[in-house]
């Protein structure tokens, strides 16, 4: 069988860990792309050199130029700027939509099958976009940020209640921003639910409550740490979990942003939700029963997400 292909579009620091893992993980052949030059035919060519040494032979290349992601069947999209000091979050918006519209534009006209992951920030509105851009169907386009907010507050839990980080299981929904709802109620560690635990005195409201606020804000303590860019290692290995989960059909159910088309009373939206990611993409989107106060969070989020949707259209009458 012809070994699958793996384009990344974008090669800054996600795209050159998610190189670096689908490489260790034989995921299949990778494509490099970016608009500047040298930056991906580098990181391809010391990519290729890691070959040797762990063991894999994925051919692995570097380009600015959309024709080498053709027929791609995974493409992992991390293209953009960051914000930087100065510039509002419109400005943001519009280069990174121009960005969307030439990335969907390169997929529509190469690799129209593929499975397409999309990173860049902000994230439900940059996913839609990519959507409306690229013409793919909706579940072939799905966001990544509830596993990567999940991993940061599973990462919390356990710390938290001192176990494994493989007895606890976690769940964000919503928008991805300081909207986003971690769900206490379905987290879990060895399926005790995290309420039952406070009721048996191993953590108290407050503490938990501190860890859904900590999980909220997660991405900016990385950034205030790292000063010269935001976290790239657990969110590059949250969209290899995607990626895997479409490229072996595991029928994962994972927190994705994805097209709700009535769940959770919110319609034609890109919104963080729980969907099984299977072989055909977004295969499913599940439903959960949420307490008052998870609904009431979760409206919030997503009113956040239309605000920002609204500025897109605001921003390209095309959309
Ligand atoms: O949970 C999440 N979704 C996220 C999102 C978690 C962390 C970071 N998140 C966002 O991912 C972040 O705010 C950025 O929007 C993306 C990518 O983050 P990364 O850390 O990889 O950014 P870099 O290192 O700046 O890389 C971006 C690359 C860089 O090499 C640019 O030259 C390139 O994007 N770029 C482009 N590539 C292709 N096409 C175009 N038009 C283009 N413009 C810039």
């Amino acid at each position: 069988m012809a070994r699958k292909k793996i384009a990344l579009i974008g090669a800054g620091n996600i795209g050159g860990t998610l190189a670096h893992l689908a490489a260790l993980k034989g995921l299949g052949d990778i494509v490099l792309f970016d608009v500047v030059e040298g930056v991906p035919q580098g990181k391809a060519l010391d990519l290729s050199q890691c070959g040797p040494v762990e063991g894999f032979d994925a051919k692995i290349t570097g380009t600015n130029d959309y024709a080498d992601i053709k027929d791609a069947d995974v493409i992992i999209v991390t293209a953009g700027v960051a914000r930087k000091p100065g510039m509002s979050r419109d400005d943001l918006l519009g280069i990174n939509l121009k960005v969307m519209k030439a990335v969907g534009e390169g997929i529509k006209n190469n690799a129209p099958n593929a499975f397409v992951i999309c990173i860049t920030n902000p994230l439900d509105a940059m996913v839609w976009a990519l959507r409306e851009f690229s013409g793919l169907p909706h579940n072939k386009v799905v966001g990544m940020a509830g596993v990567l907010d999940s991993a940061r507050f599973s990462h919390f839990l356990a710390e938290e209640f001192q176990v494994s980080v493989k007895e606890v299981n976690s769940f964000v929904l919503g928008g991805h921003g300081d909207t986003m709802v971690p769900v206490v109620q379905y987290s879990t560690v060895a399926g005790i639910p995290i309420p039952d635990l406070i009721k048996q005195g191993r953590s108290t409201k407050e503490r938990i409550d501190a860890i859904v606020q900590r999980t909220r804000s997660g991405g900016g303590e990385i950034v205030g740490l790292l000063k010269t860019g935001s976290a790239f290692y657990a969110p590059a290995t949250s969209g290899i979990a995607m990626a895997e989960a479409y490229l072996f059909d595991q029928k994962r159910l994972l927190p994705c942003a994805a097209n709700l088309t009535g769940q959770y009373g919110v319609d034609n939206l890109y919104v963080g939700a729980p969907v099984i990611i299977g072989k055909d993409g977004v295969e499913q989107v599940v439903e959960i029963e949420l307490d008052a106060e998870a609904k009431a969070n979760l409206q919030v989020s997503v009113d956040a997400v239309k605000e920002l949707l609204d500025a897109c259209k605001g921003i390209d009458s095309s959309l």
